[in-house]
């Protein structure tokens, strides 16, 4: 059974790092109440969750997918861009220990786990506001004795590449171009988000599911034309922290005993 590894709400979720969105009130005990039906869908998808004690100095630690990069053979500990985010690491490396051999992205590059989308053998990582060429080429670097190769992909006017650019099935890709270019995907199926809709392309494929925010309702639309199995969450509240669906857990199979 997968683990889910996630993180409580800080209850200093108020002062989390925005990039893209004004800065709007968010309600503590609906934030968490979305969590937790977040953490019992991948309970009910097959996953353990495991979730680690909230920090309150830690505004954004609830979004764990950007501290590491989780693959069968090892883990990557990043260098998240925001300074304010660096210290979630510790936390985490400590619960990937057990599970996996865990490397680390040093300074001065920086990377989002938000900003890599593993496709197969093939990571895309996205060159954002948080993820440089120096945290590309370390990835890169670690990854490709392994098997891995690392693409770099432009992303523009969205925080990381999986606010743009997500897959919904095996080899398809829900997609907003004005963010990220088509070409890198070309030998993939590309869903467009709805263009109503932009902030729609973040989306969680989980075991033949697509966990997906209730708010787009017409990309939404669009996976379910497609033969594609969609489960609906709330995520208000984690959205106005600039939050979406993959962002708040890390889930790899068990190493084997
Ligand atoms: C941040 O700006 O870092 C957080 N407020 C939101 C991070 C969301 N992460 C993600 O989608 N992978």
């Amino acid at each position: 059974m997968p683990i889910a590894l996630a993180r409580e709400i800080s209850p200093g979720l108020a002062r989390c790092e925005l990039t893209h969105l004004e800065r709007r009130p968010i309600d503590l005990e609906a934030a968490r109440r979305e969590h937790a039906a977040y953490l019992e869908a991948l309970a009910r998808l097959g996953c353990e969750p495991v979730v680690l004690p909230a920090d309150p100095q830690l505004p954004d630690s609830v979004f764990v997918e950007d501290t590491a990069v989780v693959l069968d053979e090892l883990a990557v500990l990043t260098r998240p861009g925001a300074p304010s985010r660096r210290p979630e690491t510790r936390a985490i490396r400590e619960a990937l220990a057990p599970h996996r051999e865990v490397l680390a992205i040093e300074a001065p590059g920086t990377l989002d786990g938000g900003d890599v989308l593993r496709i197969g053998r093939e990571l895309f990582v996205g060159r954002s506001s948080r993820s440089d060429r120096d945290g590309m080429l370390q990835l890169a670097e670690l990854l490709a004795p392994r098997g891995y190769s690392v693409r770099a992909v432009e992303v523009a006017g969205c925080l990381h590449l999986k606010s743009a650019a997500c897959q919904v099935a095996p080899g398809t890709i829900l997609i907003n171009a004005d963010w990220v270019d088509r070409a890198p995907f070309r030998s993939l199926e590309l869903i467009d988000v709805d263009p109503s809709e932009p902030f729609g392309a973040n989306a969680l494929l989980l075991g033949g599911m697509v966990l997906y925010p209730d708010s787009f309702p017409r990309t939404r639309e669009r996976l379910v034309e497609r033969g594609l199995r969609v489960e609906e969450l709330e995520t208000s509240e984690l959205q106005k922290a600039e939050g979406g669906v993959t962002c708040c857990s890390l889930i790899f199979e068990r190493a084997a005993p």
